[in-house]
Order: structure tokens, then sequence, then C-alpha cells
């Protein structure tokens, strides 16, 4: 075993894992299997989460990388929570890993994941970067539909120099302008941005003023871009009053449905770092 320190602390009915490697540090939430917080040693942290984030188990977590599944955005109904269940749901640890270059761990939900008959694994590599995959299993007799996404609160040194150069003149669904279609050229928020990018490449760059570090995935047949701005971050009791200035989220998402047949594994993963 690497000397790598794991420490748990209790916040209401949540347990979140502190871990010390030589490498990095991260935290990680049992509620939501919610990874909230990674920095590479002596380089800057690579995510981002509310100082308001509410953390005791009782409200999604504002920042880090929730998890949205078995559907992303609204429920088709409009009754059940958006994002899903997974974030809102109490994971245990299965198995964890340890050496000198990296920690692995599975979680397992503690409880029933409402809202469907397919089974969630999440595993958590953390070394020289960090990957997280969805790991959507079919128990069942049928095949069933789902959406999802990896939904990245990235820190970025000044939201107004952040730039996402592979995402330049692609396709996008722009969720501010009643979904209507759209490009932009050179990546500007100045605004409330909330966009689908009709991007499924491997990987992308994310530049700021002071950094750039890759984000890829696979299997995603979208990347979601959102910054809420002023006003939508104000109206959130849990989004910090300035925190809009210093975030952006990249999620590798499928944003259309997928059928998922009986007894099938399908894997969402984003790495980044
Ligand atoms: O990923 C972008 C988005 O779907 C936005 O529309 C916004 O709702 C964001 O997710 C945050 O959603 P949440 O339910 O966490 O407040």
């Amino acid at each position: 075993m690497s000397n790598t320190s794991l420490i748990y602390r209790t916040v209401g009915k949540n347990k979140i894992l502190q871990i010390n490697h030589a490498k990095f540090t991260a935290e990680l939430s049992l509620y939501g299997a919610q990874l909230l917080s990674f920095k590479q040693t002596e380089k800057p942290p690579i995510l981002w989460c509310s100082n308001s984030a509410v953390l005791d188990g009782t409200k999604a977590i504002r920042g880090g990388v929730p998890i949205c599944w078995p559907w992303f955005g609204p429920s088709k109904d409009g009754k059940a929570p958006q994002h899903g269940y997974a974030r809102i749901t109490f994971w245990e640890i299965a198995n964890l890993e340890s050496n000198q270059d990296s920690v692995t761990i599975l979680l397992h939900p503690a409880e029933t994941i409402v809202g469907t008959e397919l089974t969630l694994s999440v595993r958590v590599t953390l070394g020289n970067n960090a990957k997280i995959e969805l790991i959507t299993q079919n128990p069942t007799e049928v095949s069933h539909p789902i959406t999802q996404a990896i939904h990245s609160y990235f820190s970025v040194d000044g939201i107004e120099h952040t730039q996402i150069p592979s995402l330049s003149d692609v396709e996008y669904i722009d969720k501010t302008q009643q979904s209507k279609m759209n490009t932009e050229h050179q990546l500007n928020v100045d605004r409330e941005i909330d966009r689908v990018y009709l991007f499924s490449q491997p990987k992308l760059e994310l530049i700021d003023s002071k950094r750039s570090f890759t984000i890829s995935g696979t299997n995603h047949d979208s990347v979601v871009v959102w910054n809420p701005w002023v006003e939508k971050a104000q109206s959130m009791a849990d989004f910090d009053s300035t925190g809009y200035k210093n975030m952006l989220c990249i999620e590798m998402a499928n944003t259309s449905p997928i059928e998922i047949p009986p007894s099938f594994e399908f894997v969402l993963s984003q790495t980044f770092g």
C-alpha cells in the first residue's frame, strides 16, 4: 500500500473521503458518488465546488462532478428530479485499490436508484489525471433507454479568457434560445451559456488565462457547456455569488436516448487533468 492517506469526515447524513496521494489530493462524496475536488501536486485545482454547496446529503451537491443518470435534464413528466436520481442517492465503496501511481475506487449504490430497472456502478481512477466511468448494466429481459452526463464543474481562471478551441464552429443546441441551432467561432462567455455541442470527438482542450488541460471522453454523443452567469447564479442559493466567474461546466454526455439491450453494459467516461 503506497503512503496514501484515506480520511473520512461526516457531514450530516453524508460521508466525504479525503484522499492524500503523492500525486494528488481529492475529495469524494459518498452521497452522489461525486468527486468534489481533484488537485494534482504542485498544480492548481482542476474542479470547482460552490462555497455554498450543501454537502450533508439533503440536496444535490453544486460542484465537482455530479452524475446525471438515468436521464440528463428534466424528467419526461417533469415530476421527477432534474438529472435523475444517481446524484441524490447514497453510495458505498465496493472496492478501493491504491498504489504509487493511482487510486481506483469502485462505487455501488447503497440504496435502490429509483426511476429505472438498469443498474449503475461508478469507477473513479485518480493519478496523473482523473477518470470517471459510468458503468450501466441491464439485468432485465428488455432494453431500456437512458440519457446521461458526467456533469463536471471545472475551475477556470477568468471565465472571460476561457477557450475551448475544439468547439469552434461546432454546431450546438442553444438552450438559452429555445433550443435553436447555432455555432460560434470563438467561445465568449459573457452571459449565461447552456449549450449541447454535437461533438463526439475523443478529446478537447480547456484553456484559461493561466493554464490548459485536456478533457477526453468515450461513448459520448455530445458535450454540454454551461455557465449560469450572474442572474441565474444569484437565483441558486447553493451557487456562491461570484463563483460563475471561475467555473465552466464541460460535460461528456449522451443527450440523445441510447437503448441498453438486455445483459449489455454501456460505459460513458470522462478523463481530465
Ligand atoms: O448541464 C447544464 C444544465 O442542464 C443546465 O441547464 C442547468 O440546469 C445545469 O444543468 C444545472 O442543473 P442543476 O439541476 O444541477 O441545477
